[in-house]
């Protein structure tokens, strides 16, 4: 059997000469492709000696930093699932994450260590270990006494290595289990149809904890030995600054239009780049087009999920057809894409229906949720993405919408019926309903609406500061209105439709 881990095969990758630098950062730290190897052995050796069992959890809620990079790579080098974690998330969103997925080691930043080694302890986690942006904290002072020399270990396709926690269709977030080969198939095929080449440097700016930041520009780099300008966070000027030594770039819809903002970006300031592409949420038209106007580059929309990683993706070879603005291309190869309608029959090229997709790209199911698995797949496997859209004859796909009740803003996921809960909970809330209307910068944000209890008075102000306490910030209701009452149907559903109308115009 052929090796499929895939630290196996990203460091299978690393160029001949190790002492080339692989990641250069916007601290002015350089990191060489040496130190990847070596760091990565140390981590993994130290993980190794606690004698966990293969296949555990390593959950990581830490800062954006090279060494979290590395610990990503050094639990899959020694055959754990990685389980990366917002930083924005507070502690009844870490409480649920570690409880359900009852990890044997939790990596947290040294400020945190208080309020999350005591969730971890409770729910049955050994070891907690630390780790600061500036490569301090108990993980590094642990590894550095290890040996920087290990084997990475043998993984077949089918092993888990990473569970990303997403809320799906519905209800409380699940582990979305991902494997060596959903995630190493991913990668090849991008490496390929992406036009990856000799002389590639990438800008990373994302985050790293999520599919966009984690899976696809981390192994797009790596896979490829190029190397990487690293931003702990998006910052458009320096992004911008950095243009003229890079080829790459990837960010979520908002990351151009903070770009476009900025006088910097000329032909000149990006002379050197070879593709710009953006995903995680949708790309609107205007700034497609406005980025073509100011840089002469046509931005490559693609489509993921945590579920799937990349599904489609525009063209990068003109050959195979042009990159057009509003879709998300065509299906990769390998993926097969198929739209349903309500009655799961096939519908016409063009017209609109559920989202469905199949393929080694296809996670294995939620984690230790086999009920939920069955529901979210059809009787002939495929999945369903919860995206409504359509394919047309020339194969572009093109998302009209969710059927999903979810908001993405700025890239991130809110689950309306997760703030629901919260403010439900408070009192002198009889009941909410929270939807997403566009926003200039995030694309979409939260508002609330809010129904009191008869006789009691609820503060917007006051209730957007307690759900500040309790959830990461960019789940927060940008605006929370008081109203008499809710639009329902005959059913007595609330009609969010009318609730975005009412209050599409918010931020305009
Ligand atoms: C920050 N804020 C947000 C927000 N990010 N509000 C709504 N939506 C967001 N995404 C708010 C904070 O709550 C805070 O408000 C204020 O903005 C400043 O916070 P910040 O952290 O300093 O913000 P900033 O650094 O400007 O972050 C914006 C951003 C970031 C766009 C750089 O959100 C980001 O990195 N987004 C990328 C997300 C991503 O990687 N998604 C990929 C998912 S993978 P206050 O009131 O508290 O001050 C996926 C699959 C796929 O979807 O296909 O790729
Ligand atoms: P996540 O759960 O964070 O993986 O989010 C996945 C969701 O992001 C998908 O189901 C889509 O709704 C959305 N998404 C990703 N890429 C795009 C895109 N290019 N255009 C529109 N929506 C997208």
């Amino acid at each position: 059997m052929d090796n499929r881990n895939l630290f196996a095969a990203l460091r299978a990758a690393f160029p001949k000469n190790l002492d080339a630098i692989a990641v250069e950062t916007d601290t002015g730290l350089n990191y060489s492709w040496r130190d990847l190897e070596r760091g990565t052995a140390m981590i993994a050796n130290l993980l190794q000696s606690l004698g966990i069992e293969p296949g555990a959890r390593i959950a990581v809620q830490v800062e954006k930093s090279v060494e979290a990079m590395m610990l990503y790579l050094a639990t899959l080098r020694a055959g754990y699932v990685f389980l990366p974690l917002n930083t924005a998330y507070q502690k009844a969103e870490i409480e649920y994450f570690v409880g359900n997925a009852e990890p044997a080691v939790v990596v947290c930043s040294p400020g945190n260590f208080g309020w999350v080694s005591k969730i971890a302890f409770q729910a049955g986690t050994q070891h907690v270990f630390t780790l600061g942006e500036d490569r301090n904290g108990t993980l590094l002072q642990r590894a550095a006494q290890q040996s920087d020399q290990q084997t990475p270990v043998r993984s077949a396709d089918d092993d888990l290595a990473a569970i990303l926690y997403t809320s799906g269709t519905t209800g409380r977030s699940k582990g979305a289990m991902l494997t060596h080969g959903n995630l190493l198939s991913n990668a090849e095929v991008l490496k390929d149809y992406w036009g990856w080449k000799e002389g590639d440097v990438l800008i990373h700016a994302l985050p790293i904890f999520h599919v966009h930041g984690l899976f696809v520009a981390l192994h797009g780099a790596l896979l490829n030995g190029s190397k990487i300008l690293w931003f702990g966070k998006f910052d458009p000027k320096k992004a911008i600054g950095r243009m003229a030594e890079a080829t790459v770039f990837m960010g979520v819809p908002t990351l151009y239009t903070r770009m476009l903002a900025e006088p910097a970006l000329t032909r000149a300031a990006v002379g050197n780049m070879r593709l710009f592409i953006s995903g995680s949420a949708p790309l609107l038209l205007e700034t497609f087009s406005a980025w073509k106007e100011r840089t002469g580059h046509t931005i490559l929309e693609r489509y993921g999920m945590s579920e799937t990683i990349m599904l489609t993706s525009n063209p990068y070879h003109e050959a195979e057809g042009e990159r057009r603005g509003g879709t998300v291309g065509f299906p990769l190869p390998g993926v097969g894409v198929r739209v349903r309608d309500e009655q799961g029959k096939e519908v016409p090229a063009g017209e609109i229906g559920g989202i469905q997709v199949k393929g080694p790209n296809v996670f294995k199911g939620y984690w230790r949720m086999p009920e939920k698995t069955k529901e979210e797949f059809t009787a002939d496997g495929w999945f369903r993405t919860g995206d409504v859209g359509k394919v047309d004859e020339l194969r572009y796909v093109t998302i009209v919408g969710r059927s999903k009740d979810l908001i993405i803003s700025g890239g991130y996921n809110v689950y309306p019926a997760e703030i629901e809960g919260y403010i439900n909970d408070m009192p002198g809330v009889a009941e909410s309903a929270v939807v997403g209307v566009p926003h200039p910068d995030f694309g979409e944000v939260g508002v609330a609406v809010v129904i009191a209890k008869p006789g009691a008075q609820v503060e917007p102000e006051q209730l957007i500061a307690t759900l500040k306490s309790q959830l990461a910030n960019f789940k927060i209701p940008k605006r929370c209105f008081v109203v008499n009452e809710l639009p329902r149907n005959t059913m007595g559903k609330v009609q969010k439709n009318l609730l975005r109308e009412a209050h599409k115009a918010l931020f305009a």
